[in-house]
């Protein structure tokens, strides 16, 4: 089976599994269904561009995940058992800046083709133990850490038969999903007693939610909607409830990267070990709008009008205001095709629109081509995180107690190390995307000319 198919139907499973864990995850969905067809309906532009972009089928079946794990050997499984599904890790995010002592990559599908299929994405974290205070608490922590084994032995078993034999039957795909699925399930029951949990709680409260259990269980899936600010409006109607602002940049034409929001992380239950009962805190729910992919000068100017109106000491957005003042420091990045395209902030791909006109030009002329409307010049899609959004997104559900910040302490080749090989950079791979469409329509511009003068 192809790697495609094993991902889609993973993607499925833990969506299946994840809405009976977190109902409110289920009418999330179909909230989001609901204002995906309607702004299809109402906006004739939109559905437009989806369509050309090819987006529509796979729309329905987007989602991200997320999850967080203690160890290295952790780290490198994951890795091995999102190839299996055709994921790789895409990213470098620190989030300690922001006072969360994880740094992070996205597990995702690279090729075009794979994206259209199904765009199915993990958002994974690394517990940084080293940026923990108190040497007793780290060394406890790597203890019950390096105790425990997350993945069952048959899933293990099957993601080695995969390396081996460089691919899956189907007949064992239906066990490698089910096998693997445990692995992000919820567990009740925890691994400790309440004094453990409560002490690990104290030195920051996602060092209990990664030490504490017997999986590293998903934290939220997150749907793709076409309408982000009606989809929140819909949310809080509905009773679910939403962060205070959409992370990203504000609402615009020509949406750019990213913008998402989520609610609160629900109170479950836990058992802990000497039959003590407590609570934990750590699953949620989320919505995200995707834009275009910003190239690097793009994504400089982003973060820059995002910083200028953030506050810093806080990581999280809030305040009065800050909505309209996102709005207000965005005026400055244009919000039409053209200028955006001419002034290199984003990616493009390209697209014959008319046949006989191509054919027509003496020379090739990408910029006058676009110009007559010859080829479509269409934004390719971010499918990548924002860790000033992560940051956000982790905070909310964190409590506005622990906003502190880990200086200075990106460490991506001790990631790189962990995970055991290096993350692929995300703007590369759009860059790929821009250069060979536009190297396949300028071949075929030249092959045609060539046939036409014999
Ligand atoms: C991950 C938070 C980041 C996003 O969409 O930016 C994230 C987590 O809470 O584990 O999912
Ligand atoms: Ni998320």
């Amino acid at each position: 089976m192809s790697p495609d198919d094993i991902r889609a139907k993973f993607s499925s499973a833990m969506s299946d599994m994840y809405r009976l864990e977190v109902p409110q995850y289920g009418t999330l969905l179909d909230l989001v269904a609901d204002v995906n067809a309607a702004a299809m309906k109402s906006d004739g532009e939109l559905s437009k561009t989806l369509a050309e972009q090819d987006e529509i089928d796979r729309l329905a079946v987007e989602r991200h995940g997320a999850i967080r794990v203690g160890t290295a050997q952790e780290l490198s499984t994951l890795r091995r058992i999102f190839r299996v599904m055709g994921m790789e890790p895409v990213g470098y995010y620190d989030l300690s800046v922001a006072g969360v002592p994880v740094h992070s990559t996205a597990f995702r599908p690279v090729r075009t083709e794979a994206l259209k299929s199904n765009p199915f994405r993990v958002f994974t974290s690394l517990l940084r133990l080293e940026l923990i205070q108190g040497e007793y608490t780290r060394r406890q922590a790597a203890a019950i850490l390096g105790k425990r084994e997350i993945f069952t032995a048959r899933a293990l078993e099957l993601t080695e038969r995969c390396e081996l034999a460089g691919g899956l039957m189907s007949a064992e795909v239906e066990e490698f999903v089910a096998e693997v699925l445990e692995t992000f399930r919820w567990h009740g029951d925890s691994t400790v007693d309440l004094a453990t949990y409560d002490a690990l709680h104290d030195a920051h409260r996602l060092v209990a939610d990664v030490v504490c259990f017997r999986g590293a269980h998903i934290n939220h899936l997150t749907p793709r909607t076409l309408d982000i600010d009606a989809a929140q409006a819909e949310m809080v109607r509905r009773g679910l409830g939403s962060k205070d602002v959409i992370e990203g940049p504000p609402r615009r034409k020509h949406p750019i990267l990213l913008r998402q929001t989520s609610f609160k992380a629900l109170e479950e239950s836990v058992k802990f070990q000497g039959e003590s009962a407590g609570t934990h805190t750590a699953r949620f729910g989320e919505i995200e709008q995707r834009g275009m992919a910003l190239t690097r000068e793009g994504r400089r100017l982003y973060d820059r009008l995002l910083s200028s109106v953030r506050d810093f000491g806080r990581a999280g957005a809030s305040g009065s205001g800050y909505a309209a003042r996102l709005e207000e420091a965005f005026s400055q990045f244009p919000d039409d095709l053209p200028t955006i395209r001419t002034r290199g902030l984003a990616f493009f791909e390209y697209q014959v629109k008319d046949e006989a006109a191509f054919d027509s030009y003496a020379s090739w002329d990408l910029d006058l081509m676009v110009k007559d409307r010859v080829i479509a010049a269409l934004p390719v899609t971010y499918e990548d995180f924002l860790p000033v959004s992560a940051a956000g997104i982790f905070q909310s559900n964190l409590g506005d107690a622990e906003q502190k910040s880990y200086s200075g302490s990106a460490a991506q080749s001790a990631f790189e190390s962990d995970l055991g090989c290096a993350v692929l950079d995300e703007i590369a791979l759009y860059e790929t995307v821009e250069v060979s469409s536009i190297g396949a329509l300028e071949a075929a511009f030249e092959q045609r000319r060539l046939i036409a003068r014999n």
